[in-house]
């Protein structure tokens, strides 16, 4: 069997999507998600131009090999750029040996460990009261976990609190420039305790509860919130701090017994390595498309068991249903699975490109038992939907200096 060609699809059903098709001369083929939000162009760029000569004529059955050669082989190794085009590669190889051998991604990697996967909602708003009605909707929907965000007070258009109001993306249509939004550290740390006070007043414990801080805060921050956040004992707070310097999360550990998740900005085991030797995380978010496939995810998972770090694999919108789907049979499969993000299976439009095998149940997601990963890509529906550049916003204090993501 030798791959024969490889396709490059960009297509925006609400947003943009690249997906990569492996083609062999015996038909068979394999699907892969290279979405990398707001460089996409660039992910397509070294696809076609840097990887796919160099795959025509191979083995598809040889995914290690050609992971290595890939990674390894390159001078220029790792960074999101390169390893989402190794990601969407590598699934697309794994749905193609799934496809052969007639079984389901989880069966190759080992089998089931458990039968479904637990998640976590989003229950965003401007206020306490419409994050914590929309966290009601999500308790009577069955949702287990979920993560609170909420617009802080004096801040305009906090990330990740539009919600379907007015969603970041939508707003940048006529505005090709990255949006910017306002931060203030204090405004936010005297906010936030607060908002799941209220949560825990309301809701009780039964709940799992998450939080997401985007990087915005020091190390010594992060650890301050994280005890402030203690009472209301959260599952994971999540991306408390950039984690550039493996080290600052030791500082955070130090001071908190509030759990930490972080990683859907990683892109190799490297980005993370301290973080699990030293015990300093409890859930990795790394997600098989960034991270460069499902052969370092497997990896990386058995890794990290090994501390006690469990697996959370970020599941924003902005991944495709592919890499969902490769997240659910990881999930199955991985001894420490945690928690699978989830934002739900996303508008009709995006169903009418990609067809996926997961359900949600009861505040788990099921897959159905189907060859290869199990999602079908329909290339005419796609082509219906033209890239549109997009940029996620830039963070600025109030009095203009730039701040992290
Ligand atoms: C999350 C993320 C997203 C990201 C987005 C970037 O936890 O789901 O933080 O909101 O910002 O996926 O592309
Ligand atoms: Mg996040």
């Amino acid at each position: 069997m030798k791959i024969q060609e490889v396709k490059v699809f960009v297509s925006c059903p609400g947003r943009n999507f690249v997906t990569v098709k492996v083609i062999t001369d015996e038909g068979v083929y394999g699907l892969g998600d290279a979405t990398l939000n707001g460089r996409e162009m660039a992910v397509v760029a070294y696809l076609e131009e840097h990887i796919i000569p160099c795959l025509l004529g191979r083995d598809p059955q040889q995914i290690e090999d050609i992971w290595q050669y890939l990674y390894k082989g390159a001078y220029w190794r790792k960074g999101p750029v390169t390893m989402a085009a190794i990601g969407g590669i590598d699934m697309a190889l794994w749905d193609i040996k799934g496809k052969i051998a007639g079984l389901p991604v989880y069966q190759l990697l080992g089998g089931k460990s458990r039968e479904s996967v637990m998640v976590y909602g989003h229950a965003n708003g401007e206020t306490i009261k419409e994050t914590l009605d929309n966290l009601g909707k999500l308790i009577d929907q069955g949702f287990k976990a979920v993560r609170l965000q909420c617009a802080i007070p004096g801040l305009e258009g906090t990330y990740g609190t539009l919600g379907e109001k007015k969603d970041y993306y939508e707003l940048q249509s006529d505005r090709p420039l990255p949006p910017e939004q306002l931060w203030s550290t204090s405004k936010y740390m005297n906010f936030i305790p607060e908002l799941f006070e209220q949560a825990r007043q309301q809701y009780g414990y039964a709940v799992q509860l998450v939080h997401d801080v985007h990087s915005r805060l020091t190390p010594i921050e992060a650890a301050n919130l994280g005890k402030l956040l203690e009472p209301y004992k959260l599952l994971f707070l999540e991306d408390a701090s950039p984690a550039d310097n493996q080290d600052g999360y030791q500082i955070i550990r130090n001071h908190t017994t509030t759990p930490l998740a972080i990683g859907e900005v990683f892109n190799t085991v490297w980005d993370a390595k301290d973080l699990i030797v030293n015990q300093a995380i409890d859930y990795l978010r790394i997600a098989s498309t960034h991270g460069g496939g499902i052969t370092p995810l497997k990896k990386i998972a058995n890794f990290a068991d090994m501390f006690n770090v469990r697996m959370a694999p970020h599941g924003a919108p902005d991944l495709s249903p592919i890499c969902h789907a490769a997240h659910a049979h990881l999930n199955i499969w991985a001894p420490n699975f945690g928690i699978q993000e989830f934002i739900g299976f996303g508008t009709e439009k995006l169903n009418s490109v990609f067809s996926h095998p997961l359900s949600f149940d009861n505040g788990y997601i099921r897959l159905q038992d189907k060859p290869g990963l199990g999602v079908e890509y329909h290339e005419e529906e796609a082509a219906k939907y033209k890239y549109k550049r997009s940029y996620l916003p830039v963070t600025r204090l109030e009095d203009g200096t730039l701040w992290f993501w």
